[in-house]
């Protein structure tokens, strides 16, 4: 009898609905995991506002890696497509993006997140003082967190990326570009987005020395 619970392409045999159950539990986890870092990230933009009177985030983004995206991953990096092994092998299948204002901000958000006890800093690529040849500019970090199951506590990963607006901007055009098969022109367009990250970059630093010189003014 077909599970009702199921799409009809999935075969009703008990192996493959075993790993499906897996699968599910194991998307749980980082479900669970992102959560419990969002819900930190709010906390300590609160504690920093009360002590600041500002806040540091500007907003928040959070995703789970699609099954199609995963599988992707898996066969570009030639990795084994095996539920047991993939928590160590890929560690952005948990997502969240901390879009700040200023470039000042990504290191103090990433000081508190350092200071949390229940945070490891597993890997970090700062793509802010080293950008991609592209000219990707961002804070990556991953953690592991502790999420509280039936069965015991499990330490998850969670991709965390830190970015001002003005990078996220930037970088969800070039996102949009590189998902486009048929854009004419891509290698031009791909030289003027170089050029338009270093604009922003520049702009970055204007807007943070702005910044700089109205809060040291406040506080004279
Ligand atoms: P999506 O759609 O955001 O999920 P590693 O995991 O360390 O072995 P990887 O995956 O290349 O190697 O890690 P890296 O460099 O930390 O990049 C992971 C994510 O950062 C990407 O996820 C993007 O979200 C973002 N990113 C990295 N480089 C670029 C870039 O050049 N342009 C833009 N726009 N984003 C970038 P996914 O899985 O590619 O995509």
């Amino acid at each position: 009898m077909a599970n009702e619970n199921l799409p009809a392409q999935f075969p009703n045999d008990p192996t493959s609905l075993k790993a499906i159950d897996q699968f599910r539990a194991l998307m749980l986890n980082y479900r669970s995991a992102v959560q419990v870092v969002e819900t930190k990230i709010h906390y300590l933009d609160q504690e920093y506002q009360i002590q600041n009177g500002h806040t540091l985030v500007d907003s928040l983004q959070s995703r789970i890696k699609s099954p199609e995206s995963i599988i992707e991953k898996v066969q570009r990096k030639h990795l084994a497509l095996n539920l047991q092994t993939l928590p160590d092998q890929m560690h952005d299948i948990a997502g969240i993006r901390v879009i700040v204002r200023f470039e000042d901000d990504i290191l103090s958000m990433e000081r508190r997140l350092e200071k949390q006890p229940d945070i490891k800093i597993l890997k970090r690529k700062d793509y802010v003082s080293k950008p991609k040849p592209n000219g990707y500019r961002s804070l990556h970090l991953i953690l592991a967190v502790p999420v509280f199951l039936a069965a015991g506590v499990q330490e998850v990963t969670v991709e965390v990326q830190i970015r001002t607006i003005a990078m996220n901007f930037w970088a969800s055009l070039e996102h949009e570009l590189s998902y486009k098969k048929n854009v004419h022109h891509q290698d031009e367009l791909r030289r003027e987005l170089i050029a338009k990250a270093e604009l922003v970059h520049q702009l970055d630093q204007d807007m943070n020395g702005i910044k700089n010189q109205i809060r040291a003014e406040e506080n004279i």
